[in-house]
């Protein structure tokens, strides 16, 4: 069984004439879009839902075009959107399409995403990172970026931001895992490989993760050379389930680091209670550290932590030698940044 969320193509745009059941959080939305559109669309008030015939891309354009003058942002999140072929008549699938206002704007308007998760084109970039006192390359962090069809790239920033607002983060997270997992066995690593990973685009490791574990084992990785980084755990209220998704990795045999250390105050809790076999100590702390006090103190206080608990801790960022040369002093083991390489597509 296959996790639906993550593995089934994205959404395709629906096109032509639909039936389209909206309902809100709030019924004075209702009355509000009823009055506002009216003129638009041919719309039938039933009390609880609005039943609205349309064009459903014309439908889009218009709402979309309605904001903020019409709706707010917030509303445009409670504000829920059902197609059907016979709203008298509904069928179980009919209920797959619902999804907010918003999201529906965001997928008509992340085009280039579409494209590029379609395509699979996906881009990795490789940037190495190096053994303090040998200066040797111990792995590289693989970062994804989006090909659009002009051949232009997209930013990993822009596609999370886009997949989040679109509900299409769980595919794009997915699909950025493999191809790390392919680019690098394709450029022939035989270092560590550390792959990002959005927390929040996990529902249930042990559906989530199952093709990214198969394609990793189909492509004869050494599964300790893998490591997995938590991106944008600032954003994890649920520890819970972080917890879980970290035990799962682990159990299947990689290894887990834990991305930004030093951004939030939850990091240092998180170090403590999530145990990763890495931190990578966030850049905004190394930019400088040779000239600020108080950038060396948080460093330090990251080292000693892990080394207390067995961690390993790379220094992110590092662009000049007196920067390389702080942190070496201050106990780190590893190091990214310029100094040692920008990224690359090709090794
Ligand atoms: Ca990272």
């Amino acid at each position: 069984m296959v996790c639906r969320r993550c593995e089934v193509t994205p959404w395709e745009k629906p096109l032509g004439v639909k039936e389209i059941i909206l309902y809100a959080s709030h019924e004075y939305m209702l009355q509000k879009i009823y009055e506002n559109f009216r003129n638009d669309f041919t719309i039938e008030h039933q009390g609880e839902y609005l039943r609205i015939t349309e064009d459903f891309s014309n439908f889009i354009r218009v709402m979309s075009a309605s904001h903020p003058r019409v709706l707010t942002t917030t509303e445009l999140q409670n504000i829920y959107i059902m197609i059907c072929q016979n709203p008298d008549l509904l069928k179980p699938q009919d209920f797959k399409s619902i999804r907010t206002l918003e999201q529906w704007i965001y997928i008509y308007q992340a085009d280039d995403l579409q494209w590029i998760l379609e395509h699979n084109a996906i881009v990795t970039y490789f940037q190495a990172i190096v053994d303090v006192h040998s200066r040797a390359v111990i792995g590289y962090e693989c970062l994804s970026r989006g090909k659009k069809q002009d051949g232009s790239l997209m930013a990993p920033k822009e596609m999370f931001r886009l997949a989040e607002k679109a509900d299409l983060l769980f595919y794009l997270d997915r699909l950025c895992r493999i191809q790390s997992l392919r680019s690098a066995k394709e450029n022939a690593i035989t270092t560590t490989v550390f792959i990002n990973f959005v927390p929040n685009a996990i529902y249930n490791p042990e559906f989530c993760l199952r093709t990214t574990i198969h394609v990793a084992k189909e492509l004869h990785y050494d599964l300790s050379k893998v490591v997995f980084e938590v991106t944008e755990s600032y954003r994890i209220e649920n520890y819970e389930h972080l917890q879980m998704i970290i035990d799962y990795y682990r159990n299947s045999g990689f290894k887990v680091a834990l991305d930004d250390v030093g951004s939030g105050f939850a990091n240092f809790e998180m170090l403590m209670y999530l145990k990763p076999d890495i931190v990578k100590i966030d850049m905004n702390f190394v930019r400088n550290v040779h000239r600020e006090p108080l950038k060396k103190v948080v460093i330090m206080a990251i080292t000693r932590l892990a080394q207390e608990l067995g961690i390993k801790t790379i220094a992110e960022g590092v662009e000049t030698e007196e920067e390389f040369s702080t942190i070496k002093d201050l106990g780190v083991d590893y190091a990214q940044g310029y100094l040692f390489g920008k990224p690359t597509s090709r090794l």
